[in-house]
């Protein structure tokens, strides 16, 4: 077959072609039915029909050094031919996508930046509230450039609400603050166990912002009939850059569950990184169904149908799975509250010979943190720390970290033995955290909350 016939056969770019041709290493695939599940939308998929893999991937380097993209995916499509050597193309121009970026002045600790993974550096995790710049990033594509916020319009069940005519909501705006935490954060304690797939977060995929904005359940009522809303369970929220995920309706509709559409981020535009003009917010929730750039919300009878919903992209896997082509993906329920997690963020040994250590402990579906507990021996004597702010927030809705200190001896044995301080939380609901990460790792590397470790720091010298 020839490369311009194939052209032909999809006309690139085009978002309505039923059928697409990729070709990767001169063997042509027919990647249709893959289009719906392409990580980065089928809209991105489309722009390489009937074209070499290779130069799109080079621009997309989310594919880099992800070789199950050309295990697992490509070969389970339909082989359509080779190209003839005469009819091999090597010419492509592919647009970077990822000129428009925003600029980023704020502290954080790259793992990519196209498209832009960065997590909060401890500093950043030692405050309450997060500075906007400081919070982390996780993007699965090139950010989407609002310039005419007049201009922008969300489309709700098929009714064109722009931010003006959102200001007229009954219920007028309100706010939370909340801690959102991506469901990989810690990836990478899981790596050191057995292999696992997605950028390796250390503990810093975590950030709290204080959202302003409108209820969810208020912009439905605006768009959508008591009836319509009651016939429905499920509300689909669609991003700018094609993010797709679902919330259940009655989770929308909760007044206690504050899910609110924001506009604002710390009382100031949300910036074009977080989700500028306007993002879901659902506290308590994993990091990926606050949608950023929202495009489009509808009622549905059913989940939606996406990578990120109903695919394998945040489904937590029994650890016998090792491959996804093993199970049936849609047997499994997509990851929403999370368990327990905690982290130190600072350890020093004082001049008194003890320690002085801090950091922060969030449990998901605003369940309260009610115990820090830290050891100096892995685990064998624990002592509590004190619990400081956010420790005060109500029962069921504590959607902010709680942030801990301790300041004492080094227990047992001291630090000499291990020179290291570990910590665990527990939540209102009496969970905890598990020791170590055997009995939780998964396939796609989610919810690591196992005890957390850190190297203790000799004590500051005396300054002269
Ligand atoms: N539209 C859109 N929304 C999105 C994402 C995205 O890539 N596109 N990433 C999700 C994921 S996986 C997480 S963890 C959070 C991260 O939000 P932040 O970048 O503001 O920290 O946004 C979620 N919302
Ligand atoms: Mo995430």
């Amino acid at each position: 077959m020839s490369a311009r016939k194939l052209a032909r056969a999809v006309s690139p770019g085009h978002n309505t072609a039923s059928s697409i041709y990729v070709i990767y290493k001169n063997i042509v695939y027919d990647a249709t039915e893959f289009l719906a599940s392409h990580p980065g939308g089928s809209g991105k998929l489309l722009l390489a029909g009937g074209q070499h893999l290779e130069p799109f991937w080079a621009v997309f380097k989310q594919h880099e050094g992800r070789e199950y993209v050309v295990r697992d995916v490509l070969a389970s499509l339909p082989v359509v031919g080779e190209l003839r050597d005469e009819d091999k193309v090597f010419v492509h121009k592919v647009e970077n996508p990822y000129i428009h970026e925003p600029v980023r002045t704020g502290a954080l600790k790259y793992h990519s930046v196209t498209p832009c993974n960065a997590e909060c550096t401890d500093e950043g995790l030692r405050t309450f509230i997060t500075d906007s710049g400081d919070y982390y990033i996780r993007h699965h594509g090139p950010v989407p450039i609002v310039e005419d916020k007049e201009g922008y319009e969300i489309d709700v069940g098929g009714m064109m609400l722009n931010l003006g005519s959102i200001e007229t909501i009954a219920g007028g705006r309100t706010s939370v603050t909340s801690t959102m935490q991506c469901g990989g954060n810690r990836r990478g304690r899981f790596e050191a166990h057995q292999k696992t797939s997605g950028t390796q977060w250390g503990v810093g995929a975590i950030s709290t912002a204080k959202w302003e904005g409108f209820a969810l359940r208020d912009v439905l009522k605006m768009c959508y009939t008591e009836e319509e809303i009651s016939r429905h369970s499920h509300v689909h929220v669609e991003g700018m850059d094609g993010t797709l995920i679902s919330v259940p309706r009655d989770r929308a509709m909760d007044p206690s569950k504050d899910v609110i559409l924001a506009t604002k981020m710390n009382d100031e535009d949300i910036t074009p990184d977080h989700g500028f003009p306007a993002r879901l917010i659902v506290p308590g929730v994993v990091g990926v169904r606050n949608i950023k750039w929202v495009k489009r919300i509808t009622l549905a009878p059913e989940e939606a149908d996406s990578m990120w919903q109903t695919g394998h992209a945040y489904k937590v896997l029994p650890t016998w799975v090792k491959n996804v082509s093993e199970v049936d993906i849609t047997e499994y329920e997509g990851m929403m509250e999370m368990q327990p997690q905690s982290a130190t963020t600072a350890a020093s040994k004082t001049r008194g010979g003890g320690v002085s250590v801090e950091g922060f402990a969030y449990s998901g579906g605003g369940r309260k943190i009610v115990r820090v507990e830290v050891s100096f021996d892995g685990g064998e004597t624990w002592r509590d720390a004190e619990l400081k702010e956010g420790a005060a927030q109500g029962s069921g809705r504590a959607w902010a970290w709680t942030m801990w200190s301790y300041e004492g001896e080094g227990g047992k044995g001291g630090l000499g033995g291990k020179g290291k301080v570990w910590c665990r939380a527990t939540d209102e609901g009496g969970r905890g955290q598990p020791e170590g990460v055997e009995g939780i790792w998964n396939l796609r590397g989610l919810g690591c909350n196992a005890w957390h470790e850190r190297y203790v720091e000799e004590e500051e010298e005396e300054e002269a």
